[in-house]
């Protein structure tokens, strides 16, 4: 190929992308939804669904690119979607730097092999992982004085409504709950300090919004009139990982954002219809974002104003509309916003959340001290706590905020990111005609879902870098077959103009993610021996010990060699395997397979790991380390020798 041929190709690719964005992009919403959804927009305001060129990278796109040997400047966190793990990135470069396995099975490091993972997953009475699926969207880490303090990372499971933790030392899960009562549990945001001790200044609450609505309990009863199910919102301890209580709601949840005093916490809500198909949830022209009182609801539980479901003893508060009618008492606020919100963010300095109208082409700015000055019943309507509702482009998902007072929205049928005022749009709310709201628009390749900012959802946001997490990427790399990579673009946002500085492709699917400066996180780099109760400290201690059909094998590591050149077993035996790396070399990590007992795991340095299997095959199994660790890598081997 010529540089003539291919830019001729290039050409043909730009003008499927036009067809591909006038064409896929509304399938399913133009014969029902958009015409509806959008009646109330000013057409002339609204640029049209195509983007008008081709995005460029900027002209210095280079002078983002990290060299060999440098370091980026930040981490970002990404959500795994559907593959449930979640992925850490360095940013600007875009590297991958490390998977984190959640909720999937993970053969590589032995997530959901080793006993110490299955402790973890929970295990069914087979001793298999209780599920092998996960589908993570969100990840938000722990705060202290409303920025991140580099403790936890929180994580939701949508499929199994499950909440899990990572420690950040070590980038590994070390916690999963089960939240009962709900399914589809969506949106999870950790509170960024204590609303009744403001002396406590960091995140003790994880928030969890379940999307879907159920009958309560679902235990077979009510199975099919929609408008008997109820969905609940969830307040679960960050330190003990228990659920302190949860919230019954009319209509749903989806994401959740929480005040930087404490006080609040918010979830934008597209079923306020409680309908059970597409068609009905969106039925309305508005829905709401709804917001928890937290010293309230904890006051009401305290008092014992709670009942339970089913048969479990969480304390469910009521914050439906009918039980909170006044509002000096009320749990709950139901701000009303159009139509179908997706997303609900606050900005760093606590003031307003912007909550994007999805089949609305707006954005909505809620104000924190209108909705404070509600529940003190000094605010006639929760929907004079709309400050500002700008119409800023088709299909608002997700905004991010630099420090400057500026939002960022990503449209996703426009394939866009706007950048907006809201300072701007609140005095063009007021009426002001000269106030300039949109500052900047541009493409993003294709369709973006999540959109965020560097350290934006802190009150160090630094306005830095926007990434728009996009859901198509059609033609931005090399066709790797019918599943795309997806992009993961790069904006930078510190000047007026947005740049796009470069494509990254992503494995599906990532949903959120964080940026953190690289400063705050400190990991270690190497184990400690004294945290593993089974380690194996010494290689003297190494051998067979047999109890009956029970037998363990204690073993260690240390390149190029395992402790035991063989053990012996007999065929039926229930075996434990514990296994302990001695080296203390940083990145020496081993791994041990043993072949055709499905075992594969790895050991990092001064890590113990442990794995039971049934010795069932008589015959000589080669267990050989797995992670490349020496010059006699693939000398590094033991004999497992299982007597008939
Ligand atoms: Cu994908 Cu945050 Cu689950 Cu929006 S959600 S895109
Ligand atoms: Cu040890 Cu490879
Ligand atoms: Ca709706």
């Amino acid at each position: 190929m010529t540089q003539d041929d291919i830019k001729k190709s290039d050409t043909q690719l730009d003008h499927g992308r036009r067809k591909f964005l006038n064409t896929t992009a509304l399938v399913g919403l133009s014969g029902v939804g958009l015409s509806v959804g959008l009646s109330g927009c000013n057409k002339e305001s609204v640029p049209s669904a195509a983007p008008t060129a081709k995005a460029e990278a900027s002209a210095e796109f280079g002078k983002y690119e990290v060299p060999p040997g440098q370091l980026d400047e930040y981490y970002s966190f990404s959500s795994g979607g559907h593959s449930g793990e979640v992925r850490i990135y360095g940013l600007p470069s875009g590297r991958e730097l490390k998977r984190i396995p959640v909720f999937n099975m993970d053969a590589l490091v032995g997530w959901g092999i080793t006993n110490e993972s299955k402790a973890i997953l929970g295990t069914k009475p087979n001793g298999t992982p209780k599920y092998v699926t996960g589908d993570t969207h969100h990840v938000h880490q722990s705060y202290s004085d409303g920025t991140y303090d580099g403790k936890y990372m929180f994580v939701n499971d949508k499929i199994h409504s499950r909440l899990a933790r990572i420690r950040m030392d070590t980038m590994e899960c070390e916690k999963i709950i089960d939240i009962p009562n709900i399914q589809g549990f969506h949106g999870t945001f950790p509170d960024k300090r204590d609303p009744v001790d403001p002396s406590i200044n960091h995140t003790t609450r994880v928030f969890c919004g379940a999307e879907f609505s159920l009958p309560l309990p679902n235990d077979g009863h009510d199975l099919e009139d929609g408008s008997k199910y109820k969905s609940l919102f969830t307040c679960v301890d960050s330190n003990t990982m228990d659920v302190r209580w949860q919230v019954l709601i009319d209509g749903n949840c989806d994401l959740v954002a929480t005040s930087y005093d404490g006080k609040l916490a918010a979830t934008n809500q597209y079923n306020t219809e409680m309908g059970v198909h597409y068609e009905d949830m969106m039925a309305k022209e508005m829905d709401a974002c709804l917001f928890f009182n937290v010293a309230r609801i904890e006051e009401a539980v305290k008092a014992g104003k709670v009942r339970t479901i089913g048969s479990s003893k969480v304390p469910v508060v009521d914050g439906t509309k009918a039980a909170n009618q006044d509002p000096k008492t009320a749990l709950t606020c139901y701000v009303p916003i159009p139509k179908n919100p997706h997303g609900v963010n606050i900005s760093p300095d606590g003031k307003y959340y912007a909550c994007a109208g999805k089949l609305s082409p707006t954005a909505s700015v809620i104000e924190h001290a209108q909705v404070l000055k509600w529940f003190d019943g000094a605010l006639a309507n929760s929907r004079d706590a709309v400050v500002a509702e700008p119409e800023i482009g088709l299909g608002p998902l997700h905004t991010g905020f630099d420090n400057k007072g500026n939002a960022y929205t990503t449209l996703f049928l426009d394939s866009q990111i706007v950048k907006w005022n809201v300072e701007a749009a609140i005095k063009a709310f007021k009426g002001d005609k000269n106030a300039k709201v949109v500052l900047d628009r541009i493409d993003v390749h294709y369709q973006p879902g999540h959109g965020f900012t560097s350290m934006g959802e802190t009150r160090e946001s630094d306005g830095r870098y926007f990434v728009s997490d996009n859901k198509f990427s059609k033609d931005r790399f090399l066709p790797v077959g019918p599943l795309h990579a997806e992009t993961a673009q790069l904006i930078d946002i510190s000047g007026d103009k947005m740049k796009l500085v470069a494509d990254h492709s992503v494995y599906s699917e990532p949903h959120d993610s964080i940026i953190v400066r690289r400063d705050i996180i400190k990991t270690r780099q190497i184990y400690n021996l004294d945290d593993f109760p089974l380690a194996v400290k010494d290689p003297k201690e190494s051998g067979v010990f047999r109890n009956g059909k029970k037998v363990t094998v204690k073993l260690t590591s240390q390149a190029p060699a395992f402790s035991l050149r063989e053990f012996k077993l007999k065929k039926g035996d229930e075996v434990t395997l514990i296994l302990t790396n001695l080296d203390k070399v940083e990145d020496l990590t081993h791994g041990f397979a043993i072949p055709k007992h499905d075992i594969q795991f790895i050991v990092n340095p001064q890590e113990t790991k442990s794995v039971t299997f049934i010795a069932d095959k008589p015959g000589v199994y080669w267990c050989y380390c797995t992670n490349f660790c020496h010059a006699l890598h693939l000398e590094m081997r033991t004999r497992m020798i299982v007597e008939a």
